[in-house]
């Protein structure tokens, strides 16, 4: 079948009166947004020649990912969750912002309302074995001056890759805090070197990634928001270099200032200063967080997250 059966201006039409353009009622906005993208669709469509089990089959996939709680992950897999990053780097740019640390992607895996304290925790529980990472560092305003008070949100995976609350051998909020920075603006924490996330076998995220050739890997992360009052909301990770995924995260959400060095710690005299008997992993990491400006793009993401039990 030729492609390219329907007149673009009739698609359109169509497309207005699907999302009630002609109509005084309704969101407005909604309905200008879902005009468009049925419009782009019915063009898709008719340009592709998509069939009608092509179509159905795409249907029936959507279906079933919504049932499985997926849309989430599907989301940063096929780019679109980094792209909105790209756009509020733009727009911040654009409002005159600069020089705060990188910003990238939340991810499907927050808890909000996890434990606080001040200056520092440990996340851990103590129930697996794995190497421990003690990273510490500063909040900072672009100006240089230490931020005293803001609230650094952590959580990252644990040896298996798996988050507490998704995963549930793990205990509530495990790997999972905040922390209050102190009176100079500094944080620290105690936890394990997290290993890297896969996609769970057999879900509709690593069906599609695989009818693409693509792997559903993402490298050793650690997520965090930085938050403190007159300043512009943070959401961001760093990744464990050295990891096989590094710079091929089917999430999109390496960025290169958020690689930090990873140091390995063998001296016995500050093995054993440090409370250990073992080797461990130091990190040092700085959070540079801008004010907020009048014509930024809103740095607070309302979003909807699992809730702790
Ligand atoms: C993760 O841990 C994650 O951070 C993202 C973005 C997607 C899936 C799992
Ligand atoms: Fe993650």
């Amino acid at each position: 079948m030729p492609a390219n059966l329907i007149k673009k201006d009739v698609i359109t039409a169509l497309a207005a009166r699907a999302a009630g353009l002609d109509q005084p009622q309704g969101n407005p906005r909604l309905k200008q947004v879902a005009a468009r993208l049925l419009t782009d669709l019915m063009v898709a469509i008719d340009e592709l020649d998509v069939t009608m089990d092509e179509f159905w089959c795409g249907i029936a996939y959507l279906t079933q990912a919504g049932k499985q709680n997926e849309f989430g992950l599907i989301v940063p897999g096929v780019v679109l969750e980094h792209f909105l990053d790209l756009r509020l780097d733009e727009g911040e740019r654009r409002a005159g912002l600069a020089g705060g640390t990188a910003r990238t992607i939340e991810g499907p895996l927050y808890i909000a309302g996890a434990p606080i304290s001040k200056g520092e925790a440990r996340l851990d529980d103590g129930t697996d074995d794995g190497e421990v990472l003690f990273m510490e560092g500063q909040v900072r305003a672009v100006s240089g001056e230490p931020i005293a008070g803001a609230i650094v949100d952590v959580w990252h995976a644990n040896t298996m890759g798996n988050y507490s609350h998704f995963d549930p051998t793990q205990a509530s909020f495990n790997l999972r805090r905040r922390i209050e920075t102190d009176e100079v603006g500094r944080y620290r924490f105690r936890s394990i070197m997290p290993s890297g996330y896969a996609c769970p076998p057999g879900s509709q995220t690593e069906k599609l990634l695989q009818a693409m050739g693509r792997h559903g890997n993402r490298p050793a992360h650690v997520h965090f928001f930085v938050t403190a009052p007159g300043y512009r909301k943070l959401t961001t990770q760093i990744n464990i270099d050295g990891d096989k995924y590094l710079h091929d995260d089917f999430a999109f959400g390496t960025r290169d200032e958020l690689i930090p060095r990873v140091e390995r710690i063998t001296d016995a005299a500050e093995i054993h200063k440090a409370g250990l008997n073992k080797p461990f992993a130091r990190i040092q990491f700085d959070f540079t967080v801008t004010k907020e400006a009048a014509g930024a793009p809103a740095s607070i993401v309302a979003r909807e997250h699992a809730e702790a039990a």
